[in-house]
């Protein structure tokens, strides 16, 4: 394969952020200053595979989250601190307006230590050049460390002492822990005796993030925000697995964090029920929203990687904020993504019976946004549930997939589905009757998402926190963008996001329809799917234009248009 053929791959999505070839993981320091919005993330430069040694951080900028331009790298592993790669961290903009980003860096011991790097012009708004100072690195590893597990400091937030702190994760003598350092000039570092949050089941911890969030209303708070109408929430990703998140109540006095949900990290919440990793969130004071980035892996061999000549992509931003009940968060696609939107499909009111099948026709949903409100006239129907099924949703979507009949559902969407159907994605929403209240179950199946044998085809399940027997109907937001499938059950209480590799994809359109498998009928309110176009991502070879200083936008969106056929 030429760089050519690789980089117009059917699995290369059309509105995903993803570098035009490479290795890339954690979203980094996600940043919007002067602006400008700008995204760093691991990025290996040599290819792409995962190479330890040779990570850098790639540097991308926009003018509105969708469209994007490549500047090239920010941080190479060239200096002793960070000779063995430079891993994933944060930037923090100063009470003077400078940003500054904190790092990870493993030595040319291959010893993990935090650094500094600041702008070598900070007036550039595009913030090319990065400089590391020698002062590096600003923090060496504690002794108490075990594994050389110290990694991933968070964007930093003043404290009411006007000192700076951020987090870290650490292994301290075999515990997962959320360290805090504070400093009063961001290059001499102080570590609390007491750290955040301790986990003594789970050794490795990784990206965490803190960040305030307001108790009532949808608007974002800066880092530092914090007070009577405020609640944090700390992030946390369990090694090589999955992001949890829990709200509660940090003193800023004392550094202390109270998990509403208690420390067991078994009670706290997932960010997203598939496969997404390492999230990361900013302030985004453009739109005064909370914005979270999130790495989606792929989920084919190496070797199809290596053939294509790219890895991972970013889960499209996701606005989140508070829910009413004070506990969980909500997510929401930045509302950009509506300037992609082409031609519209509507269905009002149909009734879909049991057994039904109803295609959405007239648009192409290879690269699509659907948002549906199902109606259940009846809940009387729902399926009888067994407490027991609590701990483990994803065994329950597996064990009662989208075929097996329920009451009221299974009912949902089929996605990225072949002509003879043979190749299908479904997501869908199953209801149990619990005591005197209802379960709801909401599940995305990738059994028969393709014919490819070697596919990794999981079932992906979560419940969702909501009140049906008072609304008596579910929202589901599904994105769909030729290799990724993320949906919004909820509102958006409850995510799920998945790698797909339809084969009939890389030669013809895809079919959605709405289906209902419970013997109960549900009724589609309202469905919208929407045709997108493709976004200028990282175009290799593109150039920057600025429109209107300080906004920048990539220029020649049209010449990336191999999805359009
Ligand atoms: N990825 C980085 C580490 C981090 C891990 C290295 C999480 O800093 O802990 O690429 O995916």
């Amino acid at each position: 394969m030429n760089g050519e053929q690789q980089y117009w791959h059917h699995g290369r999505t059309a509105y995903h952020f993803q570098p035009a070839k490479n290795w890339m993981n954690d979203p980094n320091g996600p940043l919007y200053h002067n602006g400008v919005y700008h995204l760093f993330y691991q990025y290996n430069p040599h290819g792409p595979l995962f190479d330890t040694g040779r990570l850098s951080w790639g540097h991308s900028v926009s003018g509105d989250l969708v469209n994007w331009a490549f500047l090239g790298t920010a941080l190479d592993p060239t200096s002793p601190f960070d000779a063995d790669g430079c891993w994933s961290g944060s930037v923090t903009v100063l009470s003077d307006g400078r940003p500054i980003i904190l790092y990870t860096g493993r030595d040319s011991n291959r010893v993990q230590v935090q650094n500094v790097a600041f702008p070598k012009n900070p007036s550039d708004p595009l913030l090319r050049e990065w400089h590391k100072p020698s002062c590096n690195p600003v923090i060496p590893q504690p002794a108490d460390v075990t594994g050389n597990n110290f990694r991933d400091p968070t964007t930093a937030w003043l404290g009411h002492d006007g000192q700076w702190r951020f987090a870290v994760a650490a292994e301290v003598e075999g515990v997962g822990s959320t360290l805090i350092y504070r400093s009063a000039d961001f290059v001499h570092w102080k570590r609390n005796a007491t750290p955040l949050h301790t986990s003594p089941d789970v050794p490795v911890w990784e990206c965490p993030d803190l960040f305030p969030v307001a108790k009532h209303g949808t608007e974002g708070l800066d880092t530092s925000a914090n007070g009577p109408g405020v609640w944090h929430v700390l992030k946390l990703s369990k090694a090589a697995d999955e992001d949890y998140y829990v709200v509660g109540r940090y003193d800023d006095e004392t550094d202390t964090f109270v998990p509403g949900d208690g420390n067991d990290v078994r009670n706290w919440r997932r960010v997203d029920h598939g496969h997404l990793f390492g999230a990361k969130s900013f302030f985004d004071a453009r739109k005064n929203r909370r914005v979270l980035w999130a790495w989606v892996n792929e989920t084919d061999n190496q070797s199809d990687d290596v053939a294509k000549g790219w890895t991972g992509i970013q889960a499209f931003p996701r606005a989140l904020w508070l829910d009413s009940d004070g506990k969980q968060l909500v997510q929401w696609p930045v509302e950009e993504i509506e300037t992609l939107r082409r031609k519209r499909v509507v269905l009002l009111g149909a009734v879909v019976a049991s057994g039904g099948l109803h295609e959405i026709a007239g648009i192409e949903t290879r690269q699509a946004d659907v948002e549906v409100v199902f109606e259940m006239p009846n809940l009387e129907e729902a399926e009888t549930f067994d407490p027991n099924w609590l701990q483990d949703p994803q065994k329950l979507c597996a064990e009662k997939d989208a075929s097996v009949q329920g009451g009221v559902g299974p009912f949902g969407l089929i996605v990225m589905a072949s002509g003879d159907m043979q190749e299908q994605t479904t997501i869908f929403f199953r209801l149990f009757k619990h005591d005197d209240a209802y379960k709801v179950l909401m599940c995305t199946d990738l059994t028969r998402s393709s014919t490819k044998e070697e596919a990794y085809k999981p079932v992906y399940g979560g419940f969702v926190d909501v009140d049906v027997a008072k609304d008596k109907c579910i929202s589901l937001r599904t994105l769909i963008d030729h290799s990724v499938i993320e949906s919004f059950g909820g509102g958006g209480r409850t995510c799920i996001t998945a790698r797909v590799y339809p084969e009939h994809a890389a030669t013809g359109s895809s079919h959605l329809y709405v289906f209902n498998n419970g013997s109960d009928v549900v009724k589609v309110s309202k469905l919208e799917a929407w045709e997108l176009g493709t976004a200028s991502v990282n175009v290799e070879d593109d150039g920057l234009v600025a429109l209107q200083s300080p906004l920048v936008v990539p220029m020649s969106p049209n010449r990336r248009n191999h999805h359009v056929e």
